[in-house]
């Protein structure tokens, strides 16, 4: 017998209930369903991307790789963190003995900075910057990859060396001959240049690159001082943080005595160079005495076409800055590894 109460207050609870442990039943299996969707169609052996690569360098050094806006930013950033990676280690403690490239530097007083090498003695040797980049994305051979780069029309340079143990300078004598002269200043990547490495602890010192490079360089806290110029007026690679030509990477050139001036005649650019070297910028300037060696590396950029776009980006192959150095092989970014520097052993 049925109580007295009204049907729908006793068949309506019952459907309620009904309809929720449906429901709830139904989102379950809904649920499960999803899982086991997800899990068939997820990839097992899929290409690591760009920034899985960097994620996995950075997890491997157990430090920040820069992250630019650019993909082929990254990509040279990361082809150059992956020739890091491969090459072992140096020692991170003492100076070297001795290095592979290394050339003596006289004494030599009485020069003026001025472009002209007429004040330089007619007798001191002169080293052949002849060494090729290659293989760094963005960077071109410019034609260059079988030409004698002692002679050849389109690159070849030379550098002459001394220093003034008084004035405590290294004196550099850069000689390019180049034959079209392209100076913008927009980027490292559009302009001719002069670059100048040197380490008054000819220590084997590296620093992984700091985030936020070139912007966030800081020169007293690099193992190497790099100096910069450009053949002609304007911001030297475009960075805007500097009103000089050279420029010292993440410093304040007018903290120091290096200058540079630099003349063209016909096809040949002259660098002429006073250069301060330090143990530590810019509080330890370095005393050059006789029989001191000096980290040093001298390089020199080509660009000879006017750039598709702003910046030389996206330049075309045979249209991309070549890039040539005296030292030893460049494993990465020389400022940043004075072990990477060659040497200059200071004369009597
Ligand atoms: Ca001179
Ligand atoms: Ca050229
Ligand atoms: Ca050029």
């Amino acid at each position: 017998m049925l109580p007295k109460m009204p049907y729908a207050r006793i068949v309506r609870p019952r459907v309620a209930i009904a309809c929720v442990l449906f429901s709830a039943l139904v989102a379950v299996g809904l649920v499960l369903l999803t899982r086991a969707a997800v899990a068939q169609l997820a990839p097992t052996d899929t290409k690591p991307s760009v920034s899985d690569r960097i994620d996995a360098l950075e997890a491997k050094d157990d430090r920040p790789i820069q992250k630019l806006g650019r993909p082929e930013q990254v990509a040279l950033t990361l082809a150059a963190s992956e020739a890091e990676s491969r090459r072992p280690h140096e020692s991170q403690s003492g100076a070297s003995a001795g290095r592979d490239a290394s050339v003596p530097a006289p004494v030599l007083t009485g020069i003026q900075i001025d472009g002209d090498l007429s004040d330089w003695p007619a007798a001191m040797p002169r080293y052949a910057i002849g060494k090729l980049l290659t293989g760094v994305d963005q960077i071109g051979t410019g034609g260059l990859e079988d030409a004698d780069l002692s002679t050849s029309p389109d690159l070849s340079a030379s550098f002459s060396v001394g220093y003034d143990p008084k004035k405590e300078l290294i004196y550099l004598a850069v000689i390019v001959r180049d034959d079209e002269i392209i100076v913008e200043n927009n980027s490292w990547l559009d302009t001719d240049a002069c670059e100048v490495y040197v380490d008054g602890l000819h220590s084997d010192a590296q620093i992984p690159l700091p985030d936020g490079w070139p912007e966030s360089a800081d020169a007293s806290q690099l193992p190497v001082q790099q100096y910069i110029a450009t053949p002609g007026p304007g911001q030297v690679y475009g960075f805007k943080k500097y009103d000089t030509n050279p420029i010292l990477m993440g410093g304040d050139l007018k903290k120091t005595k290096t200058r540079m001036a630099f003349q063209r005649k016909h096809d040949v650019t002259t660098y002429e160079w006073a250069i301060q070297v330090f143990d530590h910028y810019p509080d330890v300037p370095t005393v050059l005495s006789p029989g001191k060696r000096i980290g040093f590396d001298v390089a020199v950029a080509d660009k000879d076409t006017p750039a598709v776009a702003p910046g030389a980006f996206n330049e075309p192959e045979e249209a991309r800055l070549a890039w040539i150095y005296w030292g030893p092989q460049w494993h990465f970014l020389k400022v940043l590894d004075a072990g990477n520097l060659g040497e200059l052993v200071l004369g009597k």
